[in-house]
């Protein structure tokens, strides 16, 4: 990755203008669901049935034909496209509303409703888009009742780690993008963008998040108008570079 490359982080807050319900806050998922009933491996090992319903109905909506990308997807998107070193786009969400937009260099740390894993092989199916159901055999194994979604969640292992932390030593800008700062590991990249990297440390939010004193620079409002602006400002400078 060459000197002038970009980490950006983003979270629900990127995706809430497409019509994506957050997660922490009011309306948010987890006013409506209980994070110990529904994301963590105890919870799919106890009622398999409610899980697949919460992922099910998620990603239901995702292909419903209503979600598109935003403004800010679109430009970051862009800003890919343009600027002369490489933008690393890390997310939390599991949409591909990114993908969408045009983005190509994305990984998704809390994996994606659009994939689906065998438990007994990890065999990876992409793109799943029907509901996980009881009856639903398992193309690898031929069994019933092995898949689940390609989902982190709370006490696994988040993909990608060591491919990341690689990314923002080398990086000359961390942007973290819609996040409440509140989910390990992911909320431990500013610091470690601090500490192992020369990189400037945006936040754009719509408000301040838990960890916006670790931010140099920081601007507030929707993600649909601090980020194409925030991105419109980058890439003038890069035309000075
Ligand atoms: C807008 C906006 C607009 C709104 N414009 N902005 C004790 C201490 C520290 C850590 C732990 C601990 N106990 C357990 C842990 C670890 C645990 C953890 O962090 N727990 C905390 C809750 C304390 N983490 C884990 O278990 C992770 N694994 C792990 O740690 O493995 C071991 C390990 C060890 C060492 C190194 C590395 C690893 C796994 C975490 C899995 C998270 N899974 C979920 C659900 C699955 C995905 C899904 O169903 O979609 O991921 S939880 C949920 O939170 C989801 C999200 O990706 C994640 C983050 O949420 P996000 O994106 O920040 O959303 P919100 O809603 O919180 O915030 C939205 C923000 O947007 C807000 O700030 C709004 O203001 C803003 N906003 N509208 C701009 N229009």
């Amino acid at each position: 990755m060459n000197s002038s490359s970009i980490v950006v982080l983003t979270g629900a807050g990127v995706s809430a203008e497409s019509g994506i319900e957050t997660f922490r806050g009011p309306k948010g998922l987890w006013e409506g669901h209980s994070i110990d009933e529904v994301a963590t491996p105890e919870a799919f090992l106890k009622n398999p049935k409610k899980v697949q319903t919460f992922y099910n109905e998620r990603r239901k909506k995702l292909l419903m034909g209503s979600v598109f990308p935003n403004k800010a997807h679109l430009a970051l998107a862009k800003l890919e496209a343009k600027w002369p070193g490489t933008v690393l786009i890390v997310t939390q969400n599991v949409d591909n509303l990114h993908e969408l937009a045009g983005s190509k260099n994305v990984l998704h740390i809390h994996g994606s409703l659009l994939e689906a894993r065998c438990t007994q092989t990890d065999k990876v199916y992409f793109p799943w888009k029907e509901a996980i159901l009881k009856t639903t055999k398992c193309a690898c194994c031929d069994l019933a009742g092995t898949l689940r979604p390609n989902i982190v969640w709370f006490g696994e292992m988040p993909f990608e780690l060591p491919r990341i932390f690689e990314a923002i030593e080398q990086s000359s800008w961390f942007i973290s993008i819609g996040t409440s700062g509140q989910v390990y590991p992911a909320a431990g990249f500013v610091e470690h963008a601090r500490l192992h990297s020369k990189a400037t440390t945006v936040e754009l939010n719509l408000e301040p998040s838990m960890l916006s004193h670790l931010f140099a620079d920081k601007h507030y409002g929707p993600a649909t108008e601090t980020v194409p602006d925030y991105i419109e400002g980058l890439l003038l400078e890069s035309t000075s570079m």
